[in-house]
């Protein structure tokens, strides 16, 4: 499987191309819709999120609701465009005209903890402008996008099953242990921050309020959990093929993501080698593990258990309480270019992990059931599962 986005923040458009799906999987441009819409919920969003709609097209590769095989291409229309037809044209605008703009104010005091300044100046630019454009989170619509399409074949092929919730905002914590099901997604999606916790959901809202007040923003922990892959996705034989490390990198690339655990990750540093593993026994339908400390791989690849991983988001870097930089134009000391911000997109992560996690984990199964079209693909998975050993 490969994958690629394109686009500007304020740009036209974004556009993603996924290759190698096979065909008649069954995805519809309501379906994609409908999981953009959900990485624009979320409590503490900024004024963006409320008037700017993402309107989707698929361009390629889908035919009355099916794949077909071909490379997939979705556009997702940026309806802020007319506001930065002039600011963003890819074609040269009239010198005099771009500078009657307030919008194209050159941004040269870069934000601390934000692309700006290090883009700057690998990419050979005087302001920041043509670097926080692209380096904007909002690209992570056209992944999630694409990561909808992952999720169908995941489902259609495997019967696997995605969901995601956040399980720490402005340093609350959900309770521990908690492992939502599929059927909780509704509810978590209907929660303000997505968390499943209704007290702690509480406490995260009025953390994220008493941000807004103090001028500040907020980061986070999201977990994606997976239920029912097969075993054996990714390969203990090499580094590069380990499905954790797929999966950690992954997450990694997600804006803003600071960190990545799978299962217990960092708490397992700390525990005994006899409680930090996951017992085997033979259970009524076969083998399982009595725990899932693990977060459902061993070795580098999936058990069969849930797979759990978590990423850690740091606050967002347009903090509106701004803080010091230096005017590169001027060398002198500054605060940093603020106009509006997110308290927190902590919830919205979680939609957008969903997606990444999809892509790898698509790919992964790809790579080992192959197949040209959904029921192929289903076929060889049935057909290992029913061959497997000590089952
Ligand atoms: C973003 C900053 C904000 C967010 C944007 C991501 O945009 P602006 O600077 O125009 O206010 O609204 O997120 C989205 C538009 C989106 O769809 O998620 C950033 O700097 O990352």
């Amino acid at each position: 499987l490969r994958w690629l986005t394109a686009g500007e923040s304020h740009g036209p458009s974004l556009v993603a191309i996924l290759e190698g799906l096979p065909a008649h999987v069954r995805v519809t441009s309501a379906d994609i819709a409908d999981a953009l819409a959900r990485r624009r919920l979320g409590y503490g969003r900024g004024a963006r999120m409320k008037f700017e709609q993402d309107e989707v097209t698929i361009t390629g590769g889908v035919r009355h609701g099916e794949t077909m095989g071909g490379p997939v291409a979705i556009q997702v229309g940026n309806t802020e465009w007319p506001k930065w037809e002039q600011v963003m044209s890819a074609d040269p605008v009239d010198p005099a005209e771009l500078e009657a703009l307030a919008r194209n104010a050159p941004l040269t005091r870069p934000r601390p903890g934000h692309a700006d300044l290090v883009g700057m100046q690998k990419y050979d630019f005087d302001e920041a402008r043509p670097i926080l454009e692209r380096a904007s989170a909002r690209e992570t619509a056209a992944r999630v996008a694409l990561g909808r399409v992952a999720t169908a074949f995941l489902e259609q092929a495997t019967g696997a099953r995605l969901l995601s919730h956040v399980v720490e905002l402005g340093g609350v914590p959900a309770p521990a242990g908690l492992v939502p099901r599929p059927e909780d997604l509704a509810s978590i999606d209907a929660d303000p921050v997505r968390c499943l916790d209704a007290d702690a959901s509480k406490a995260m809202v009025a953390a994220i309020d008493q941000a807004h007040k103090d001028g500040d923003t907020l980061g986070g922990v999201v977990e994606v959990v997976v239920h029912g892959l097969p075993p054996g996705l990714g390969s203990h034989v090499h580094w590069d093929r380990r499905l954790d490390a797929r999966l950690a990198g992954a997450l990694m690339g997600i804006q803003a993501i600071k960190g990545v655990e799978v299962g217990d990750g960092f708490a397992l540093a700390a525990t005994p080698g006899s409680l930090a593993h996951d017992e085997i026994e033979q259970g009524g339908d076969g083998i399982r593990r009595t725990s899932g400390r693990a977060g459902g791989t061993e070795g580098g690849m999936s058990t069969g258990e849930v797979l759990r991983v978590r990423a850690a988001m740091k606050p967002i870097a347009t903090v509106p309480r701004a803080l010091r930089t230096v005017d590169v134009a001027t060398g002198e000391p500054a605060v940093a270019h603020h106009q509006r911000s997110d308290v927190c997109a902590v919830p919205a992560a979680g939609i957008v992990a969903e997606a990444m996690v999809a892509l790898v984990l698509a790919d992964a199964v790809l790579e080992k059931f192959g197949g040209d079209s959904v029921k192929e693909t289903r076929r060889n998975v049935e057909s290992y599962l029913d061959t497997l050993r000590f089952r």
